[in-house]
């Protein structure tokens, strides 16, 4: 290093320090021996505060528990778990018959991260041109920031908030519980945006008032995706125990609604009966696909948590259940009843009723390190004839996914239904015949169809419906399909797409949803939902959902941020998108083995 340097004593210039003997002045070769005292003096304080400046960099160990790249994550409290596990040796085995310990599954997880996060490393400077728009994602920890207080204020405790009446609000889907719902659904991303504050707001009100032995009946797939994959979520990001203990204790509560002639859940259970039923309005009593087929991911590492097989048990009887039925068309009508084990109405849906069950198939497969296998192929087959009978293209050339209903077409698609853009995607690597290209194209197609669906709007936010038929594209028809409610399908998609593509596209069309929800869904108290996204002047329906906070905020922060966080290679996002860890090496299905009830 060269360093010109001044002699504050002597007031002399010394040309630069190099060792060679021509950069010293000509006309004296060496140096008096008080000069070489000072010189000695000034290199030595010059060192010491090198030192010095090293020991005193801001600690990057902060900023590292923030990438999420697992390994310091789950360290800590793999660790802190021993004293409290299971004593039980429960398994969790599957192809290749060897019987897995749930702790050496956990002691495994560390050395297998690494060796991932290393790969990442080596791999992440080729994309890092797209990386961190600092803007976009502070616009979004402030609209996090927005509807945390105003339902901190507002509606505390209550399942959600009404943020024009400024009030607490609840659906029938929490029963009559007041269980704070979005504290649950918004750890997550409250711990992912560095709301450290609020987060332990969030966990205080938990550890003292979260109690789920209450007179209320609510839906089994609701809770287990909002709360169950809310608090594991939690629980695997901060190490925190209570977020493990509330989980299992709620899931206990969940068991009794498995206690119907097939094993095919309840979709409401009382939570402290035990008593369960299923909704009024569904074909003969039947329970729904897209519920009772979305519980996989929650139970497995309820399973893997605790050591207790109950829940693992579960979800394979389903599993196994359904793979033992016919199937129209090879595709799944969305109801079956739990009494008789028959499907109600052949309705088949990717969106609502149908939609998370095809999800989870997927995200099973992802989730056991993709050995799974069992799991992959019973996706695969459904997705081909999800796209013999119910993808199509438009007059205008947009690919759509309608509904089966007995052996009919609508060509209709659902808000609901754009999160099928990523699922293609994220499925798109590990699909048969090499058809990776397809399912990605695929997912493309989805989401500017999707897209094509807000940006014919006047508000340029998506309605609940829009058609494909009668020289319509694209767009609602139905007063009661014109609303937007703050759902997150179609800005999840652009998620995925950014990750598997980095086409700048998706981050400007997240961009758009930003502005057009700052703008049409911002008020004082919150966020709300609005009823005609055709209306320039629209009503709003004044409910802050909860999975606004779970899902909606998290997906732009995460399509505005580094791949590194929660890389996809690492974690599986559940239907609420709360990540669970992939659990490596961790082979979870059950050939072969006794599943009960
Ligand atoms: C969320 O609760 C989940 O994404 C669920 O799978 C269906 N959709 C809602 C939000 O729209």
């Amino acid at each position: 290093m060269t360093t010109p340097a001044l002699l504050p004593l002597s007031g002399r210039r010394i040309p630069t320090l190099s060792p060679g003997a021509s950069s010293f002045p000509h006309h004296r070769a060496t140096l008096r021996l008080s000069e070489k005292f000072i010189l000695l003096l000034i290199l030595s304080a010059f060192i010491t505060l090198c030192f010095g400046a090293f020991f005193f960099l801001p600690d990057n160990s902060k900023h590292k528990r923030f990438d999420f790249g697992l390994e310091d994550v789950l360290i800590p409290h793999i660790e802190s778990e021993k004293e409290a596990r299971h004593s039980s040796r429960q398994v969790i085995h599957g192809v290749g018959a060897h019987d897995e310990h749930p702790r050496e599954l956990r002691e495994r997880m560390p050395r297998a991260t690494a060796e991932t996060k290393t790969r990442l490393e080596t791999q992440t400077h080729t994309v890092s041109i797209h990386l961190s728009p600092e803007g976009e994602k502070k616009k979004n920890t402030h609209m996090m920031k927005h509807a945390w207080d105003s339902y901190r204020q507002y509606g505390w405790g209550h399942n959600e908030l009404k943020p024009i009446a400024k009030k607490g609000h609840s659906t029938n889907i929490f029963g009559n519980s007041q269980m704070g719902a979005t504290i649950v659904d918004a750890l997550d991303t409250l711990y992912i945006m560095g709301l450290h504050d609020e987060f332990k707001d969030a966990q205080e009100w938990i550890e003292q008032n979260l109690d789920f032995s209450v007179n209320a009946e609510v839906s089994v797939f609701e809770v287990n995706i909002r709360f169950i994959g809310g608090l594991l979520a939690a629980y695997y990001l901060s190490g925190q125990e209570v977020f493990k203990v509330k989980a299992v204790q709620l899931a206990e509560k969940l068991l009794p609604a498995f206690n119907t002639p097939t094993g095919i859940p309840w979709a409401m259970v009382n939570l402290k009966s035990g008593v369960g039923r299923n909704w009024g309005w569904a074909s003969a009593g039947s329970s729904i696909l897209a519920e009772f087929g979305t519980l996989h991911m929650e139970f497995v590492h309820l399973t893997y948590l605790t050591g207790n097989p109950a829940y693992y048990q579960k979800v394979m009887h389903i599993r196994k259940l359904l793979a033992k039925m016919d199937r129209p068309n090879g595709l799944y009508p969305n109801y079956l009843n739990p009494r008789t084990g028959r499907w109600g109405q052949h309705h088949t849906s990717v969106g609502g009723l149908g939609d998370s069950f095809y999800e989870y198939l997927l995200k099973a497969w992802l989730m056991s390190d993709k050995t799974d296998t069992e799991a992959r192929k019973t996706y695969d087959d459904a997705i081909e004839a999800i796209e013999r009978h119910l993808i199509r293209k438009s007059n205008g050339g947009l690919t759509f996914i309608g509904e089966w209903k007995n052996g009919h077409l609508e060509r209709k698609m659902g808000h609901l239904t754009c999160f099928a853009g990523g699922m293609f995607a994220l499925g798109a690597d590990g699909s048969p015949d090499d058809k990776a290209g397809h399912y990605l194209q695929l997912g493309a197609e989805i989401a500017h169809t999707c897209h094509e669906s807000y940006d014919r709007t006047v508000l340029k936010l998506g309605p609940e419906a829009f058609k494909f038929d009668s020289g319509l594209e694209a767009v609602a028809v139905r007063q009661n399909e014109k609303y937007y409610i703050l759902r997150p399908e179609v800005i999840e998609t652009y998620w995925y797409m950014w990750r598997f593509t980095h086409d700048p596209k998706y981050r400007q069309w997240g961009w758009e949803a930003v502005q057009a929800i700052d703008k049409y869904c911002r008020v004082s108290g919150g966020f709300s939902g609005v009823k005609d996204v055709y209306s320039s002047n629209p009503t709003y329906d004044d409910v802050q959902q909860s999975f606004f906070l779970a899902e909606t905020l998290k997906y732009l922060y995460l399509l505005f941020s580094s791949d590194e966080l929660l890389p996809l290679e690492n974690w599986v996002f559940n239907t609420e998108a709360h990540p669970l860890p992939v659990l490596h090496q961790g082979n979870i299905t059950l050939p072969g083995s006794e599943t009960q009830r």
